[in-house]
């Protein structure tokens, strides 16, 4: 008989966790598998927030019996306190298993190492953290909210090989292939926000929805959500009808309170459009950090920037760009089109430095993923 170690099966735990990469929001993706004499008895993931957390369906998929004196893997500490629903710490114990072994510890401050010593005091031997990387790599935005108030940024760009990303014009419709644009709807999909700028809300009037119909990640295509879609502008100048802004349960605006014209934000309100004001920030525009703030405040895990240059270079000034994911398309547009970031810089020591996360091939396009390094 193979003998299968913690890593195997904390492994199959994470792909199940996976499961709800489209639908747990806020709460984070965790999986678990129950395994008793080197069987799965048991495994479920979190779907929903307010349903049932994945180790309570792990238990409920495994026969009771089987349960005792088995080993429960989770990819996230066992939560020790009451939310939506109750600890599943206490279902563990209850349910008589011999041993967790967990992949990373709750960020959350209510749970926190609370959930793993109510374990260990009930007798239960517990290990880890196993595959911890892997376990944090599943919920970027919602570790980065509980630990630091923020969402995870991650801007998505287009461009030639020439790096640019429209043209003089604005024109940008298509850079890339069909198959880039498929792994975009896949990471606005993940995304809690989509962040734009009014600038490209005016040039392109888009929709910024979420468009996955046959897509092998989704795991229940009904329960994939449209994420909330954010319009950072200034002066709100957005125009009533702008397709970003319907339904307006899903999206908002974020303005300077004394640039905004009274009776443009009542035609607004009166749409039911959620405008949110933000201080100046120290460039004389929005405070972009403190809307970042509002959005964590509103349990939004992951933002996905999708925006022109000029919002793009504002964030990266801002420190506020945890991943940026470029798509390379095979082209060249020439040197009168537009930059990937506006950014000042006049000598090489302001040089932006990023690190090299990923290289994949997409379609005839090639997807980069960097992180910057003032992180
Ligand atoms: C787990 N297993 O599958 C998840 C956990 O409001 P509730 O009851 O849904 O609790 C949400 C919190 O529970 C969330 O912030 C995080 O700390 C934890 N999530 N914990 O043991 C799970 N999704
Ligand atoms: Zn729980």
């Amino acid at each position: 008989m193979t003998l299968y170690n913690h890593e195997y099966w904390m492994a199959k735990a994470i792909q199940l966790a996976q499961k709800g990469r489209y639908t747990t929001h806020p709460n984070p993706r965790v999986g678990c598998v129950l395994v008793k004499d080197q069987h799965i008895i048991g495994q479920g993931f979190h779907v929903k927030a307010g349903e049932d957390h994945a180790e309570v369906n792990a238990l409920a998929a495994a026969n009771p019996s089987d349960v005792i004196g088995a080993t429960a893997y989770v990819t996230l500490e066992p939560c020790s306190h009451q939310g939506k629903t109750p600890p599943c710490a206490d279902a563990l114990i209850k349910a008589g298993v011999a041993r967790v072994v967990y992949g990373m510890q709750d960020p959350n401050p209510e749970v926190s190492g609370r959930g793993l010593t109510k374990i260990r005091q009930a007798g239960i031997d517990v290990v880890g953290p196993i595959l911890e990387a892997d376990c944090e790599a599943l919920n970027p935005g919602f570790i980065k909210r509980m630990r630091e108030g923020l969402p995870y940024v991650r801007v998505k760009l287009a461009m030639s090989i020439d790096g640019r990303t429209a043209m003089e014009s604005g024109e940008s419709q298509w850079i890339t292939g069909p198959d880039a644009r498929l792994d975009v709807q896949r990471l606005r999909a993940q995304s809690d926000a989509i962040v734009t700028g009014i600038g490209s809300v005016l040039a392109d009037n888009p929709s910024m929805t979420v468009r996955i119909d046959n897509d092998d990640q989704t795991t229940d295509a009904k329960n994939v959500r449209q994420p909330l879609r954010v319009v950072m502008d200034t002066a709100l100048s957005i125009l009533p009808e702008a397709k970003i802004l319907y339904p307006t349960k899903q999206a908002c605006v974020f303005s300077i309170e004394e640039e905004v014209e009274i009776e443009h934000l009542e035609t607004l309100n009166k749409k039911g459009v959620t405008v949110r004001f933000v201080p100046r920030g120290q460039d004389g525009r929005l405070d972009l950090l403190d809307a970042m703030e509002q959005l964590a405040d509103a349990g939004i895990n992951e933002v996905l920037l999708e925006s022109g240059a000029e919002l793009a270079g504002s964030f990266l000034q801002a420190g506020l760009i945890d991943e940026i994911v470029v798509f390379m398309a095979p082209k060249l547009l020439g040197s009168n089109a537009r930059p990937l970031f506006t950014l000042p810089l006049d000598s090489m020591d302001e040089a932006v430095e990023l690190t090299l996360k990923s290289v994949r091939q997409v379609g005839q396009d090639v997807r980069l993923v960097y992180l910057p390094t003032y992180l």
